[in-house]
C-alpha cells in the first residue's frame, strides 16, 4: 500500500478525531469546523498559549514520505513551521516553514534553513507538497506548490539523528501568529504501483450515508430511518444512533455517488461508536460491494465515542480495479458485532 493516510477534516469539529497521536488539546484554537477549500470543512489552527499541532503516526517508519496539504495562512509574524516529518523521538527531520516575509523555507534537522525563493500570498489557498527522503548524507527534498516543483535538492543531511534514517510522524503545526487553515491532507510512501509519488492538488470528499444498506439488523433510536441516525456532519452522540447487542448482527449503509471528476486515489470508511455497559464489546467494520464483503480486524469498543477507521482501499476490493465514481453509489459500509 502506498497511500498511508488522508483526511478532509469534514466529519467532526473536534480535531482529536483526525489525528492518530498526540492530538491538540484545545479545540478553540485548533478546530475543524471552518469552511473548507471546496465546501465541506477544514482545520483551523491559531496559537495563543503555545504551539498547536496534530500528528499522524506512521507505522512502520518510512525513509521517504510524500505529504500534501492545502494551506491558507493569515500571516506569520515570525518564522514558523507548517508541517514536519519527525523521527520516532518526534525530533524534526524536515520542516516546511513560512517566514514573516511570506517566503517558504525548508528547515533540516531543526537547524539548517534553506530559502526556496518562493513567496505565498496571505489568505490564499495553496496546495503544498513535500517529498522527503531521510538520510544523513543522501537525503532528498522536493517541494511542489499547486503541482509545480519549486524546490528540489539531493545529497542533503535530512536526518535529525544519523542513527534514525526514517520518519515516524507527520505533524501539522501552528507555531505563532494568526490563523492557519488546512484541508485535503494526504501522506503516501513510494512503494506499490499506485499513489507512490506526488498526488498533486487532491480533494478529499466525505460521504455520509443516504440509505440503509443490505443488512439492517440494528435498531434505530431517535430517527425515522437507520441511516438518518448516522448522517450528521459532526456526530450528535446519543441524540440519534443505531444499536444492537447480538453477536453476528450487522448493519450496513449506502451512499450517493458524488458529482466529481477525476480518478479516485482511495477510500476509507470510519464509524463513530461506543459501548454502553461494563464488559468487553467487539465489532468489525464491514464493507460490501455487490456480493463481495470485507470484514476488518476486531475493534474492542470504549465507553467513550471514537472514530474507527477501515484500512484504505486504493482499489475496489471486489474488482481489484481503480474505483469508479459511480461505484461509490453501490458500495456499502457498516459494522458486524463479533464475539471476540
Ligand atoms: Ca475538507
Ligand atoms: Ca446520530
Amino acid at each position: 500500500m502506498s497511500l498511508l493516510y488522508f483526511t478532509g477534516f469534514d466529519f467532526n469539529q473536534n480535531p482529536e478525531h483526525y489525528f492518530l497521536y498526540a492530538a491538540p488539546y484545545d479545540i478553540n484554537v485548533f478546530s475543524a469546523h471552518f469552511t473548507g477549500r471546496y465546501g465541506g470543512k477544514c482545520l483551523g489552527a491559531r496559537e495563543s498559549f503555545g504551539s498547536r499541532f496534530g500528528r499522524v503516526f506512521i507505522n512502520p517508519a518510512e525513509q521517504t514520505l510524500i505529504v500534501g496539504v492545502a494551506g491558507r495562512f493569515e500571516s506569520f509574524p515570525s518564522f514558523g513551521p507548517v508541517f514536519q516529518l519527525n523521527n520516532i523521538n518526534i525530533n524534526p527531520n524536515i520542516e516546511l516553514c513560512i517566514g514573516a516575509n511570506k517566503v517558504i523555507y525548508i528547515r533540516l534537522r531543526g537547524t539548517q534553513t534553506i530559502d526556496t525563493g518562493i513567496f505565498l500570498d496571505w489568505n490564499t489557498w495553496y496546495y503544498l507538497e513535500l517529498k522527503g527522503k531521510i538520510h544523513n548524507t543522501q537525503g532528498e527534498v522536493e517541494v511542489r506548490v499547486n503541482g509545480v516543483t519549486v524546490f528540489s535538492q539531493t545529497g542533503l543531511n535530512t536526518a535529525y539523528s544519523s542513527s534514525i534514517l526514517s520518519s515516524s510522524y507527520v505533524t501539522l503545526i501552528r507555531d505563532v501568529g494568526g490563523w492557519s487553515f488546512f484541508d485535503d491532507f494526504y501522506i503516501c510512501n513510494t512503494t506499490g504501483t499506485k499513489n507512490n509519488t506526488f498526488l498533486g492538488d487532491i480533494k478529499v470528499v466525505t460521504l455520509f450515508p443516504t440509505r440503509d444498506g443490505t443488512y439492517n439488523e440494528f435498531s434505530v433510536v431517535g430517527a425515522s430511518n437507520r441511516y438518518e441516525a448516522v448522517d450528521e456532519t459532526t456526530p450528535n452522540y446519543d441524540t440519534d444512533y443505531v444499536t444492537q447487542s447480538g453477536i453476528n448482527l450487522r448493519q450496513t449503509f449506502g451512499f450517493t455517488a458524488p458529482s466529481i471528476n477525476g480518478s479516485i486515489a482511495g477510500l476509507r470508511a470510519n464509524v463513530f461508536a461506543r459501548k454502553d455497559d461494563a464488559g468487553s464489546r467487539f465489532m468489525k467494520l464491514l464493507g460490501k460491494y455487490n456480493t463481495t464483503e470485507v470484514l476488518h480486524s476486531t475493534v474492542s469498543l470504549l465507553d467513550n465515542y471514537k472514530h474507527y477507521y477501515s484500512p484504505i482501499h486504493e482499489v475496489n476490493f471486489a474488482t481489484g480495479n481503480d474505483w469508479g465514481v459511480s461505484e461509490l453509489g453501490t458500495l456499502e459500509y457498516g459494522v458486524k458485532i463479533v464475539e471476540s
